[in-house]
């Protein structure tokens, strides 16, 4: 690829006319917008861990009330993109969030999607659209956009979960904002309950339920029993993942990033193609050692980690008599969606 022009081979006088007019030369940064072969990603492999962040998240607790965080997070944030800029990767942003017993996070409704992986404590749920739903460990529970939410917290210990949203994309487009309401009146009906079983759609008339959101819990109870029978069933398979799915669409469950569940086998190492979107790796049961390019993080239970598109990946399992169990979030559907999406098998 030959070099270009630079910005220093032109004329300052030339340059300068042109900015006037709000005008700037391309080829100077054509090879920048456009590398050779692959993109240059600011997105950093990074490792949050859970034992370190805890400590801060209950300090939080104590040095800010309720009424003067609205939402008591902190930012998972990648080095790579300016801590202050609250993104893991180009599309997502990751935030640890604690709710003390008695506490109530008020309703609200904004244009990103979020979901919320429960990762520790119990008796918190959130209410979404009138409908409440229970908060435990592994549970996912989405918040999809426009949607009405708010959490509150009848237990008696800490309760924190990962919220994962699509903020840094929506934010780009500038079409990020958020409404303020009242507390919602719970409505009865669970889609989690109405969609217990895969393959088993409520008809309750002749047209299928055309809520765009049906289902807004997926407990971690029915995901770990449907990986261990997929396991069991198929022993050959590559890998044992499901896709947390619309039911009625059998789509992605929200459309900007995908969510998946993912088993390790005992012992198993897991070599994944090199896949343009960038992705999140949280433990939900077990450890796991994730190898991104050159580095190497080793997670426990409750970690975090994320890696850039366009690098191999291979997760480890660290247990070799038992599985371990992984949350996954990525930029899958806005990939596929924008005719961008790409896997590059391992060289
Ligand atoms: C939000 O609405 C929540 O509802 C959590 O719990 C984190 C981060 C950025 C923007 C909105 C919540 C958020 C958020």
């Amino acid at each position: 690829m030959s070099d270009l022009g630079r910005l220093e081979d032109l004329p300052p006088q030339y340059i300068e006319d042109l900015r006037k007019l709000n005008i700037v030369p391309l080829w100077p940064s054509l090879r920048a917008v456009l590398p050779p072969g692959k993109p240059r990603p600011n997105t950093q492999p990074t490792f949050w861990s859970y034992e370190a962040l805890r400590p801060h998240l209950l300090r939080a607790g104590e040095l800010t009330p309720m009424e003067k965080a609205e939402r008591r997070v902190l930012v998972l944030a990648n080095p790579g993109h300016g801590l202050d800029h609250m993104k893991a990767s180009p599309a997502i942003y990751l935030g640890m969030q604690l709710l003390l017993p008695g506490e109530w996070a008020p309703s609200h409704r904004h244009t990103p999607n979020a979901v919320r992986m429960v990762v520790e404590g119990a008796g918190a749920w959130t209410t979404v659209e009138g409908e409440k739903c229970p908060m435990s460990r592994g549970d996912l529970i989405l918040t999809p956009t426009g949607l009405w939410h708010e959490h509150g917290h009848d237990g008696n210990e800490p309760v924190v979960w990962l919220d994962v949203l699509d903020l840094p994309v929506v934010y780009y487009l500038e079409a990020s904002y958020a409404i303020e309401g009242r507390r919602q009146t719970v409505q009865p009906g669970r889609g989690d309950r109405a969609y217990a079983r895969g393959g088993l759609l409520p008809t309750p008339v002749f047209a299928r339920n055309s809520k765009p959101y049906p289902m807004l819990r997926y407990p971690w109870a029915d995901a770990r029993a449907a990986l261990e029978a997929l396991a069991a069933d198929q022993p050959a398979l590559p890998m044992v993942q499901l896709t947390y799915v619309n039911p009625e669409t059998g789509g992605d469950a929200l459309n900007i990033l995908g969510f998946h569940a993912l088993m390790l086998r005992p012992g198993e190492s897991l070599a994944l193609p090199a896949r343009s979107p960038a992705s999140v790796f949280h433990v939900i049961e077990g450890g796991a050692d994730v190898q991104i390019g050159d580095q190497r993080f080793t997670l426990a239970e409750a970690d975090t980690c994320c890696a850039p598109g366009y690098t191999p990946l291979t997760l480890t399992n660290r247990r070799a008599g038992q599985p371990s169990f992984l949350f996954v979030a990525d930029e899958g559907p806005l990939h596929r969606k924008l005719g961008v999406y790409e896997e590059r098998p391992p060289a």
